[in-house]
């Protein structure tokens, strides 16, 4: 066991009170900051499901670029499936400036060491699949983003403000593909209540357990990781998508869904959280089969990071044949 002496007990807990006088007047926690080994942990493991979670959910629209119904859609596609990639790109590189590679970032998605958004466990189905994860997940998504934008981590906070103006797009081009479908043939319309029914409930489930059930959520609330709690983020994305369903012509994908005028929102019905716990610890529809295609995926690109290290290795001899 490590023994600290009085003067390094002293140290760090000066710098855990400018840390913390940091966070109470709302100021970033930037990269070369002392901060303590928990907060840094914490934020390492949120920005890389995040980063995670932008990767592999490239895999379920990914699924239907060759298969999109015109060449508009299947541009439209192509660059956000594209722009998820970007967002796990900045998200690694920001997780870095925190002591971890890349590479373990991937080694610990791999082994199922860390976790990914659970939505992107379930299959497409149809192509209206396609437009419910853009208005639906991207929608989602947006919501809890728009709080981290204010997240106490300064590279995270800053990433955020980028990714959100590129999901809002995103969120746009889906709600525009089911309103096509739910105003085209009434086999489309069905197509887009079906894709409604099945993304509905795992789209809630993106905010995480109930507060209650939520082991990060005081600390992190309290570092100011998080900014706003699991379940008020999840009202406001229901309350911001009832009065879509609305306007799409939909039946609600909730029976119990309700304006309870008294608070102020809408009431709905219990998730599973069954179906959630199961999908978060592997047994989703599709957990095998998203880790199998990223380790192929993975393997295919190592001539890629061979070629990487090989250069840096040439321009490494070249400064010592220089400086010789
Ligand atoms: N899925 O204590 P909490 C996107 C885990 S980006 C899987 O409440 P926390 C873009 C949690 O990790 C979507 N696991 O956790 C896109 C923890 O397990 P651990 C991703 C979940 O961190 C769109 C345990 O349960 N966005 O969609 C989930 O305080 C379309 C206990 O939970 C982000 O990652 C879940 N849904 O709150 C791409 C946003 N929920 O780590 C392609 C940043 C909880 O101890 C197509 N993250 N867990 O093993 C966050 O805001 C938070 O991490 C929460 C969870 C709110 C997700």
């Amino acid at each position: 066991m490590q023994v600290i002496n009085k003067d390094d007990q002293a140290a760090m807990a000066q710098e855990l009170a400018k840390f913390e006088q940091k966070i109470a007047d709302e100021q970033k926690i930037e990269p070369g900051d002392w901060m303590p080994e928990a907060y840094r942990k914490n934020v390492i493991r949120q920005m890389s499901q995040h980063a995670h979670s932008e990767i592999i959910g490239m895999q379920p629209e990914g699924n239907w670029i060759t298969r999109a119904p015109s060449l508009r859609r299947k541009a439209i596609l192509l660059s956000k499936v594209q722009d998820e990639a970007g967002h796990g790109l900045y998200l690694y590189s920001s997780t870095e400036t925190l002591g971890i590679s890349r590479s373990q970032m991937i080694e610990a998605l791999q082994s199922g060491e860390a976790k990914y958004a659970q939505i992107f466990n379930y299959p497409t189905l149809t192509w209206a699949d396609v437009g419910a994860i853009g208005w639906l997940v991207d929608g989602a998504a947006i919501v809890n983003q728009i709080s981290l934008q204010r997240t106490s981590y300064g590279p995270y906070a800053r990433a955020m403000v980028r990714i959100c103006k590129e999901e809002s797009f995103h969120q746009r081009q889906g709600y525009e593909a089911m309103y096509a479908l739910a105003h085209g043939t009434p086999v489309q319309k069905q197509m887009a209540q079906d894709a409604l029914d099945r993304v509905w409930w795992p789209s809630l489930m993106m905010f995480g357990p109930h507060d209650s059930e939520s082991a990060h959520s005081s600390q992190s609330m309290a570092w100011k990781i998080k900014r706003v709690s699991n379940d008020d983020l999840r009202q406001k994305f229901i309350d911001q998508t009832v009065p879509q369903i609305e306007v799409l012509g939909l039946e609600m994908p909730d029976p119990e869904i309700k304006w309870n005028e008294e608070r102020g929102h809408y009431d709905s019905g219990e998730i599973n959280w069954q179906e959630f716990k199961e999908v978060i610890n592997g047994s989703g529809p599709c957990n095998f089969q998203r880790i199998k295609h990223h380790k192929a995926a993975h393997q295919e690109g190592e001539w890629v990071r061979e070629a990487v290290r090989a250069y840096k290795q040439k321009q490494i001899e070249k400064q010592n044949e220089t400086a010789a």
